[in-house]
């Protein structure tokens, strides 16, 4: 059995984090995500979410590509969480390509282009500018 796994914070969920665990998944036979605590989001990316941990690992759990949600908790454990979960691949979109390539001698690190145009901050910009629909009729 090939065991994936990707991490991030994943608020507001949108189609961009789903492509993104869609080919994670294709890559293996069982997808863990790592969600990014409201703590760890705070502290560590000063990102504030409008959903909690719990309401976001309820989203992820939902997901057909998703087989396990566990907590990320520092920039620390993805070392310790390679060899507890026996990962032999480990994903991120491109935009933190590098980053993680210390994990290269443990695992298969492969960073996924972004999907071009979506993020959770353009969805907040935009429903703060009253852009209160994108289907054009
Ligand atoms: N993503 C993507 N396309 C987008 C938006 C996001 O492919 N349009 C990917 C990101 O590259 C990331 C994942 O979806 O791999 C989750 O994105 P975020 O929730 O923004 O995660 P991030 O804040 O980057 O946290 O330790 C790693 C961090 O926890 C990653």
């Amino acid at each position: 059995m090939k065991r994936v796994i990707t991490y991030g914070t994943f608020d507001l969920l949108h189609y961009g984090h789903i492509n993104l665990l869609k080919r994670s998944k294709a890559m293996g036979d069982y997808l863990i995500v790592a969600l990014s605590t409201d703590e760890f989001n705070w502290n560590e990316k000063q990102k504030r979410c409008y959903f909690t941990y719990e309401e976001r690992k309820s989203l992820l759990e939902a997901i057909r590509y998703v087989d396990l949600v566990i907590p990320e908790k520092d920039w620390e454990q993805k070392n310790s969480d390679v060899y507890e979960y026996h990962i032999n691949t480990f994903v991120m979109g491109d935009d933190w390509k590098g980053d993680f390539d210390f994990l290269k001698d443990k695992c298969e690190v492969v960073y996924l282009p972004r999907t071009p145009e979506i993020s959770t901050t353009k969805i907040k910009e935009e429903l703060n500018n009253k852009v209160i629909s994108k289907v054009v009729l």
